[in-house]
């Protein structure tokens, strides 16, 4: 892509002034010895040429004023064109995020199944928290893929570290190199996006399901006959309601409202996410000063929605998204909360913050063309998100509704790192939710 816009600026300059014969030969020249000097680097070499056959048309630099013009003719077409075939908008430019494809119908194998994430990827987050909660590690394996420069998913690496934390590997159901691959092994084949979190099943060789919030609410509650964890549930029925009506407000202002600020193609479109996101981080950060989580003493699957937006905020959307107006750790409650939920055993394993970063900042060329990665804020350290919370004495439940307490019980045989680090308070008697909270709904559409 960097190539292309670079071309498109040369076209440009060589139709403002065509070369003279003898020029012709010397940049042809120049061309050749561009190109023979530095294969291994074709970022740099694509700007030495350019900077060369400038020099030669002109004998010097091209005047500022004249590069900046037609630099930004050039990218402001070909961003246009990228961010419109990319990231479909409607009229206003406001992001419009594709349906997933594969919707869970309600009958399969859980012998079989095989899940396959990236691990920058919010969504695939959540089906991997759920995954490791449930306990449902070895009922269904996970093939991590990895960014690929083009944006597609690749299998390519083994191994690497991120104090504990799941890394990236192979495909250990198909052996396919990309994941477009795998869901072109499905009978009749596939055309369309290859996203994660995708569930596979490797007896009839075909995509279970593709959308995050399905495969979330199958691992809690379709297979507990394989999960190691069953009795836990992050989506009870008296709490099913309030989960439902929490998602339909965390969804398109923060989980989908992060995208929509970064990937708006107006100041309008921009304007009126930002504006949404900030809104409801608000209202949450009041909400949650009395309420432990969202809908009150007990985990739910929304919180864990929430929390795979909140983890990645200070790291790539406040920066790359332009979501500027605060720093998720300027939220007292909402920073608690994630590090909270970031300390409950075995979520920390989750996240891995150098493939978030990579995958935000090196793979979404429309957004960062230059490719350089920030350093990581020293906010989302991991000994920082390990501090104390102090969100315990929050919770009123007794021992039996809390979902925290069944964490604790199931992963006393599970010896991660930060389960010994992990603060063992429980405290009683702090202030019910307020569930009754002033609620509105700032959801624009998608
Ligand atoms: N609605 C889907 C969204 C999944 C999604 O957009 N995944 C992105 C990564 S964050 C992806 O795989 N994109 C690749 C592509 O669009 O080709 C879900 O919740 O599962």
């Amino acid at each position: 892509m960097s190539s292309c816009t670079s071309c498109c600026s040369a076209s440009s300059l060589l139709l403002v002034n065509p070369p003279t014969r003898a020029s012709r030969h010397n940049i042809r020249r120049s061309l050749r010895m561009s190109l023979n000097n530095d294969n291994t680097n074709s970022k740099f070499t694509s700007s030495s040429l350019l900077n060369s056959v400038t020099k030669l048309l002109w004998g010097q630099s091209l005047p500022p004023g004249i590069l900046v013009a037609t630099v930004r003719t050039a990218w402001n077409s070909t961003w246009g064109l990228m961010m419109s075939q990319l990231a479909p908008s409607d009229s206003s430019g406001g992001y419009l995020r594709p349906a997933s494809k594969f919707r869970f119908l309600g009958t399969l194998s859980p012998g079989s199944l095989h899940l396959y994430v990236g691990l920058a990827c919010p969504w695939a987050h959540r089906t991997l928290i759920v995954r490791a909660l449930k306990g449902l590690e070895e009922a269904v394996p996970v093939s991590v893929a990895s960014p690929g420069m083009d944006g597609s998913w690749e299998f390519k690496r083994v191994g690497g570290a991120d104090s504990g934390s799941i890394v990236p590997s192979l495909d250990k159901a198909n052996g396919c190199k990309t994941l477009k691959e795998v869901y072109g092994l499905r009978r009749g084949g596939y055309d369309g996006r290859s996203t994660v979190p995708m569930l596979w099943d490797k007896g009839s060789k075909d995509v279970v399901c593709n959308e995050s919030y399905d495969i979330i609410q199958l691992f809690n509650s379709g297979l507990n006959s394989v999960a190691g964890n069953p009795e836990m549930d992050l989506s009870p029925p008296q709490l099913k309601e309030q989960i439902e009506e929490w998602y339909r407000i965390i969804y398109p202002n923060v989980n989908n409202g992060v995208y929509r600020c970064g990937f708006a193609q107006s100041q309008e479109a921009y304007d009126r996410s930002v504006n949404e996101l900030f809104c409801t981080l608000d209202e949450l950060e009041d909400h949650l000063a009395n309420s432990r989580y969202l809908c009150g003493d007990q985990l739910t699957l929304v919180d864990i929605c929430l929390f795979t937006t909140l983890i990645r905020f200070d790291l790539a959307y406040n920066v790359l998204f332009k979501c500027t107006k605060k720093k998720l750790c300027e939220y007292t409650n909402l920073h608690a909360y994630m590090r909270d939920i970031y300390q409950i055993p075995k979520v920390a394993a989750t996240c891995n913050f150098t493939e978030i970063m990579d995958g935000y900042y090196k793979v979404l060329f429309p957004l960062n063309p230059g490719s350089i990665r920030p350093v990581m804020p020293s906010t989302s350290d991991h000994q920082i998100l390990c501090r104390p919370h102090g969100r315990e004495s929050l919770s009123s439940a007794t021992p039996a509704m809390n979902a925290h307490n069944s964490f604790q019980r199931s992963v006393q045989k599970v010896s991660h790192p930060l389960t010994k680090k992990r603060h063992h308070n429980s405290s009683k008697g702090g202030e019910t939710s307020k569930l009754a909270l002033r609620r509105k709904d700032l959801s624009s559409g998608n």
